[in-house]
């Protein structure tokens, strides 16, 4: 026993010996930084499991992102690291408040945990590309597809996370058989140490958040690029975010239910059970329905011309030869194209916060490919990235889809910025389209473009320079080349959307060539703008190809680009196209320039092919009274024909000559308010599924009594 206390003090000295060294080294280190290196150490040779403990934890974080992202990026990234050693070391830290007995357990059960999370992290990564959600987990949806497929896929990489956690037990093991938790550290609990770990724990997220910027820290709060979030953040804040985005919901939804039901009735009890009938009504029953989601794809490219070449001309041509909504406005709030997928099916808005794809996927929604499919319809999505981006893989199934296609059945051979170029996506959609086609009577297909997408590093050589006919120094004329918007966002936005075009263009033809044209209404809309800098519109609007800069504000051609303009600039093409130009008697091929937002959209499409839902809040443009309609935006802002209302401002610009009438702006303002209180508790609330149930209550009670009579 002597023997073996002095061999413990033995190698206790020894460290201290060594950090001693370290301090008297002739290399002259200066002594605080010396000094720092001997607490270190002292540190870790009287905490070493404490040390193990993060160490593993830590390492189990980077493997995992090299495994799954994988990258000698992923692998050295410095920003993950910090985030992992912080949230460690914090957590851990607690384990000082108990006594040494209990903390070994916490700290054990914390290892348990964390490779659980990579273990799940891992094998969910290899079937769907991406980082599992707990709110998915609670509702275990993803299961049945993975089925009995999962043994097949497992690998040694999804289980060497239990490695370490191993290792720390037979560790732990071997220094209990030795006696140094005995020999060098107290079986108290310690609250000074808790609190200094706590503290270095935090001073290191704080390095960590420092290093960010604002993209990292807006992904964050939405949680949607999961890809993203664990790269950045590493995976044991990833999930703790998205513990705290499941839960989120779930709590605003405990209070307020019963105001909320209230204001829900009272907001529908007017609205007509039936469509009001126009002369668009039924026109498309019964034809096929291929929506195009184009990315990014906004309206001031239709019909423009560079050098007298059309940027977009087969985009242009389908306008120009269809229902050409030319004022249509996205409504989209954080999720982007996921809010405007929302929208587009079910003509609400997106949730005031979080985004309904990911926080509220699993409510009940009266969408699109679930009336259609009552109507005898396949409903399917494509998209070229991977399935889970936006949630779309449970969420379009909430909304009726029958089948989500991604990523993973398309042969990515080509690829451009986020991944398959649009132009190999739209060639195998179409021979999927066209296999749909020979097994189901009719078909819904929303086809999600991918290449258009911000950084738009699409080189399709297509010219946006400036040419301009002058005349040289002998007065011979000759045309000149000037910059214009070469090298600059929105040039390369014009180049990325002519690719585009061009990929949408040969969708058509090999459509037509495959005959699905003949029966089909091609519905194409943007689906939000391309957030360009204001900036290089005023250069796109006012360009001086003299000095190669912008005309003064007093010159007679310059164009004022204000905050306006830029807003009424965001809209996006909504074009309804079909072969014949006349369908029942109802034109075809016609320009509507009333205001329009994509919440419009299921009214005027659900008319057209014969489906009607109470429950949209836009209106069926064909039945609009006043010729007049209102695009409620999330913010709160609004727009009618007649004026912009900016309610962050709360300023309005009215359009053209417009005389607004009296009360005109708060009555406004008060609808607006109205619509997305409604359309927020509907998503929170869940109070479609209510309807559903009365509904269904309503038939069974009426069953029952025509059973009793
Ligand atoms: C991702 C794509 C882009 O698959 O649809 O989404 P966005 O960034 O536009 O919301
Ligand atoms: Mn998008």
């Amino acid at each position: 026993m002597k023997k073996l206390k002095s061999k413990e003090s033995n190698i206790k000295n020894r460290t201290i010996n060594f950090f001693k060294d370290i301090y008297h080294h002739p290399m002259h280190i200066s002594t605080s930084i010396a000094d720092i290196i001997r607490h270190i150490g002292l540190y870790i040779s009287t905490n070493i499991f404490f040390c193990l403990f993060v160490l593993f934890n830590v390492v189990n974080g980077v493997m995992l992102r090299y495994f799954s992202v994988g990258g000698t990026n992923n692998l050295l990234a410095y920003q993950p690291l910090l985030a992992d050693l912080a949230i460690v070391i914090a957590l851990g830290s607690l384990g000082y408040f108990m006594r040494h007995k209990f903390r070994v357990l916490y700290w054990f059960i914390l290892t348990l945990i964390g490779t659980i999370i990579c273990v799940v992290n891992s094998v969910y990564y290899t079937f769907y590309s991406s980082f599992v959600s707990v709110s998915l987990l609670l509702v275990a949806r993803y299961a049945d597809d993975v089925g009995d497929a999962i043994f097949d896929i497992l690998r040694f990489k999804d289980f060497s996370y239990i490695l370490l956690p191993i290792c720390l037990l037979f560790i732990y093991l071997k220094l209990s058989k030795k006696k140094y938790f005995d020999a060098n550290e107290p079986k108290y609990k310690e609250p000074k140490k808790a609190v200094s770990t706590l503290l270095c724990g935090g001073i290191l997220g704080l390095i960590f958040v420092s290093t960010l910027n604002s993209t990292d820290l807006g992904r964050i709060a939405k949680q949607w690029n999961r890809e993203y979030i664990v790269v950045k953040y590493g995976v044991y804040v990833y999930q703790i975010n998205d513990i705290v985005k499941s839960i989120e919901p779930k709590i605003s939804a405990l209070f307020g239910y019963d105001e909320a039901l209230r204001k829900f009735n009272e907001y529908f009890v007017n609205k007509s059970d039936e469509a009001a009938k126009n002369r668009y009504t039924n026109v498309l029953e019964g034809k096929n329905v291929v929506v195009i989601h184009a990315e990014s794809l906004q309206d001031f490219v239709i019909g423009l011309e560079l050098n007298g070449e059309l940027v977009a001309p087969n985009f242009t041509k389908l306008a120009k030869s269809g229902i050409y909504f030319s004022n249509f406005y996205p409504q989209v709030s954080m999720g982007t194209s996921s809010d405007s997928e929302f929208t587009f099916n079910t003509g609400l808005m997106p949730s005031e916060s979080g985004t309904v794809f990911v926080s509220y996927f699993d409510r009940h929604y009266v969408a699109t490919p679930a009336l259609l499919k009552e109507k005898g319809y396949y409903a399917v999505s494509m998209h070229g990235n991977v399935a889970s981006f936006w949630n779309r893989m449970t969420m379009h199934k909430n909304l009726g889809y029958d089948e989500v296609i991604g990523k993973s059945q398309y042969d990515i051979d080509e690829t451009i910025g986020l991944g398959l170029t649009d132009k190999s996506f739209f060639r195998q959609s179409v021979q999927k389209l066209k296999d749909i086609n020979s097994k189901h009577d009719k078909f819904y297909a929303t086809l999600i473009t991918l290449t258009n997408h911000t950084p738009f590093d699409v080189d399709t050589g297509f010219d946006v320079t400036m040419k301009v006919e002058e005349e040289d120094e002998t007065g011979k004329k000759v045309v000149n080349t000037y910059p214009y918007m070469e090298g600059t966002k929105l040039g390369r936005y014009l180049k990325s959307v002519h690719y585009a075009d061009e990929a949408f263009g040969e969708f058509m033809e090999q459509m037509e060539q495959e005959g699905l044209l003949d029966n089909t209404v091609v519905v194409l809309y943007g689906d939000h703008d391309a957030r360009l800098d204001k900036k290089y519109y005023e250069r796109f609007y006012n360009y001086d190809y003299k000095t190669d800069g912008i005309l003064s504000k007093d010159d007679p051609n310059y164009v004022e680009f204000d905050s306006y303009a830029e807003e009424l600039n965001r809209s996006t093409p909504f074009v309804i196209w079909t072969k014949d130009k006349k369908i029942k008697g109802a034109n075809m091929n016609r320009e509507i320039k009333t205001v329009m937002g994509m919440y419009d959209a299921m009214p005027t499409l659900g008319n057209m092919l014969g489906f009607y839902n109470k429950y949209a809040l836009g209106n069926d443009m064909f039945s609009l009274k006043e010729n007049d309609n209102i695009v409620v935006f999330p913010t709160g802002n609004w727009l009618t024909n007649k004026v912009y209302y900016n309610a962050q401002k709360g300023e309005s610009r009215t359009i053209g000559e417009s005389i607004l009438p009296e009360d005109y702006i708060t009555k406004n303002c008060e609808y607006a308010e109205k619509l997305l209180g409604v359309s927020n508790s509907i998503i929170v609330y869940n109070l479609l599924s209510n309807i559903n149930k009365k509904d269904k209550d309503a038939i069974d009670e009426s069953e029952i009594i025509e059973g009793a009579s």
